[in-house]
């Protein structure tokens, strides 16, 4: 199987790149981002700006790729602050991406959607499937434009692509970059320093989020599972934990014992009040059989073992 990862060096595509490689003897996988964060002679590395249409069309012709998966954007804290650059990567990278795989016959597309398309007019609690949503960002807005993009490329061009809303998505391998729920992972890179962490969210701020392996797990799985069994086309929206920073550290302070925390929200904590606090994620559970396997728990103890073990590499 060929397969395209757009978008390789982030938090997400990171990870993937080595879940893909391990669920799939046989994959030959080609890596594309801005630029190449981990160069290893085994990697096959391409140098892509997904605002290229043409490398973009090119590089997919030539692949003959059975799948891409499509990571490449710009996230919501970042997006604010650059919002017709986000609005430029995150979208017009997108139709780029979708028009060179139906022009190309790529058989399956991965594009991911995330709890941002919500806004304060969304039920915030137990958040629907299907809702009103109204986004406050830029990265917000271009998740929800582009869920619809894909539900219009799949009905219009029968393409294949598969989507999920995901949560604020917790990791150490590869730090993420440029958005609201990032606290939940800068806090324990923090503590490994100092011992000390200022939250650049307020205590009480609920919000849904995911350890990697459970957000890899849903992406391959969602890849896996039988077209006939998906009845959603925009994206599905995906559950598994939802925290406050004060529960977090409160977790975080019981296996770490010594740690200090204190809060400062700044220009993020609005985002993070126009988004749900939990969501309702049935749709999935029915449709391809999501379940998730880590709790706050289990999660907090990988992410301390995690960021130990990098202090000593
Ligand atoms: C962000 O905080 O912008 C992202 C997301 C929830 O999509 N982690």
């Amino acid at each position: 199987m060929k397969i395209l990862l757009i978008g390789s060096e982030g938090q997400l595509g990171s990870e993937l790149s080595r879940a893909l490689r391990n669920r799939y003897q046989h994959v030959e996988l080609t890596e594309a981002d801005l630029s190449n964060k981990q160069p290893n002679k085994d990697r096959h590395f391409v140098a892509l700006d997904v605002l290229d249409r043409k490398s973009v069309l090119s590089l997919i012709e030539e692949g003959q790729y059975d799948q891409v998966y499509h990571l490449a954007a710009i996230l919501s804290a970042r997006g604010e602050a650059h919002p017709r650059q986000a609005w430029d990567i995150n979208m017009n990278g997108l139709f780029n991406v979708l028009d060179a795989c139906v022009a190309h016959g790529v058989k399956q597309v991965y594009w991911p959607s995330s709890i941002a398309a919500f806004g304060p007019g969304t039920p915030r609690i137990d958040t629907p499937q299907s809702c009103f949503m109204d986004p406050v960002t830029v990265y917000g807005i271009s998740k929800l434009s582009g869920e619809l993009c894909c539900q219009y490329y799949h009905q219009r061009f029968g393409l294949d692509i598969r989507s999920l809303r995901y949560p604020g998505i917790i990791s150490y391998a590869t730090p993420p970059g440029g958005g609201t729920t990032d606290y939940a992972v800068e806090v324990f890179y923090e503590l490994a320093k100092s011992r000390q962490y200022t939250s650049f969210l307020g205590p009480e701020s609920r919000l849904p989020m995911m350890y990697i392996d459970d957000a890899i797990k849903a992406t391959l799985d969602l890849m896996e599972a039988p077209a006939e069994k998906l009845s959603i086309h925009t994206s599905y929206n995906l559950g598994a934990i939802s925290f406050t920073p004060a529960e977090l550290f409160e977790e975080i302070g019981q296996q770490w014992p010594g740690a200090r925390f204190d809060y400062a929200p700044d220009h993020r904590q609005a985002i993070a009040d126009s988004w749900p606090a939990s969501i309702n994620d049935e749709q999935a559970r029915k449709d391809w059989g999501w379940s998730p396997d880590y709790d706050l728990k289990k999660l907090v103890s990988t992410m301390i073992e995690g960021v130990k073990s990098l202090q000593l590499s």
